[in-house]
């Protein structure tokens, strides 16, 4: 996977030994980020291939530098193929990551001051999703709305109306990175059109799980735009992509270039182009439906065990674990004990969290990347009953060594592609 190791070894010693330190850290823990993914070892070999020393800027047919032959081939593929798996009318896939991503599409299409709808951010929501302490939360009139725990978290679309008719934004936007439900995209539009606003969803972590045809697909309700990145769920390289109505498309690319960014990363492209491939397959498909299978199991197995999830449960890959509610610890320290046996989480807010972020009330799993692993509902359940055990005795070394040496077990067991 990496040819040219030794020569990294005689030229930077300190980086060949963090990259073996790296991948000895992944291969000997569990990811259990419910952002994070193994992509295919074909991709990081594309990542690291020649491609990232070509400038591309413009888009196929139509570029600023010559020596286009292969780069607009790549990206002509990755286009089509979005365009296939998404069933979207026109595919960006020049965005450098999810905050580009999103911004491309504000600043293309609203005025600094125009309202938006956005969920909050303690309820799920996402930083560029117009946090106050982002850029865009500063340009834009970002209005919150929430989910209602007396509904087991689902979104108040009544209240959510009465917003939107008392705010009239230019935009409605969904999307999240710590709900742990599917969202009802037909509603959002419905109320979009009452009051004459665009439709955007952010489905960044939802991606591949969407992809593989197992959650709802906002293009299918009629959205303006949906924004992904390509490396959580949907197992590509680190990038985004913009899917938008065919009305839309000369809008969005030249917001992305020259608007916002310059050359493309065409290493990433290529990468990407190769993950929407691979996420049309049937074997594809199969890994999006064990994703939530294992998602559901891990929820019901932490249920089972007492412990207190947002929402009570899951529909997609992520389960939140009020924390501090269920065994007393806030999520800093829930997050550390789990580092400590081996399994990697992270700490995060909960609805109306009265802690601050670096103290939140709880932690947030996923199974996209243990899935990649192989792992199915027998590890779940494993893996549920360790981080019970942990949580429940944080000070224990003995109960916190053997809760170890558990988890390198299965890990041995499971090999992450790309290391060999
Ligand atoms: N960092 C990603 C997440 O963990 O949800 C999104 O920004």
């Amino acid at each position: 996977m990496h040819p040219y190791r030794d020569l990294l070894l005689s030229t930077d010693p300190d980086i060949a030994a963090a990259l073996a330190g790296e991948e000895r850290r992944q291969q000997g823990g569990i990811e259990m980020i419910p952002s994070e993914n193994y992509t295919y070892p074909e991709v990081l070999a594309l990542l690291g291939s020649v491609f990232t020393n070509k400038y591309s800027e413009g888009y196929p047919g139509r570029r600023y530098y010559g020596g286009q032959d292969f780069t607009d081939a790549i990206e002509e593929l990755a286009r089509k193929r979005a365009r296939a798996v998404f069933r979207a009318e026109h595919a960006n896939v020049q965005p450098l990551s999810g905050s580009p991503m999103n911004q491309a599409v504000y600043l293309g299409f609203l005025k600094p001051g125009d309202t938006v709808l956005g969920m909050e951010l303690s309820h799920g929501g996402h930083l560029t999703h117009g946090a106050p302490v982002s850029h865009m939360g500063k340009l834009y009139n970002f209005v919150r709305y929430k989910t209602d725990p007396a509904r087991h978290g689902a979104i108040d679309f009544d209240l959510l109306r009465q917003t939107a008719l008392a705010t009239r934004p230019k935009m409605v936007l969904c999307g999240f990175s710590s709900y742990p439900r599917d969202l009802d995209y037909a509603a959002f539009k419905a109320i979009a059109d009452e009051v004459g606003a665009l439709t955007m969803a952010d489905v960044s972590h939802i991606g591949g799980l969407i992809a593989g045809g197992v959650l709802k697909n906002p293009m299918d309700a009629g959205f303006d735009f949906m924004t992904t990145t390509t490396h959580k769920s949907l197992r590509g390289p680190r990038g985004g992509m913009i899917l938008c109505r065919a009305d839309h498309a000369k809008r969005v690319d030249s917001s992305v270039f020259p608007g916002l960014q310059g050359g493309p990363h065409m290493n990433v492209v290529a990468g990407v182009a190769v993950t929407l491939k691979r996420a049309a397959t049937p074997d594809f498909q199969a890994y999006a439906r064990q994703v939530i299978t294992n998602a559901k199991v891990l929820a019901e197995s932490l249920t089972a065990e007492g412990l207190r999830l947002i929402t009570g449960g899951t529909d997609n890959h992520m389960v939140v674990i009020d924390t501090l509610a269920s065994v007393g610890l806030d999520g800093s320290d829930a997050e550390h004990v789990l580092d400590a046996i081996g399994i990697t989480t992270n700490k995060q807010i909960i609805p109306d969290d009265p802690r601050p972020p670096l103290r939140p009330s709880g932690i947030r799993l996923g199974t996209p990347a243990a899935t990649t692993r192989g792992m199915k509902e027998a590890e779940m359940r494993s893996l549920a009953a360790m981080i019970v055990e942990a949580l429940r005795h944080p000070a224990d070394a003995a109960v916190i060594a053997r809760l170890k040496g558990t988890c390198g077990k299965i890990c041995a067991r499971f090999a992450v592609p790309g290391i060999e």
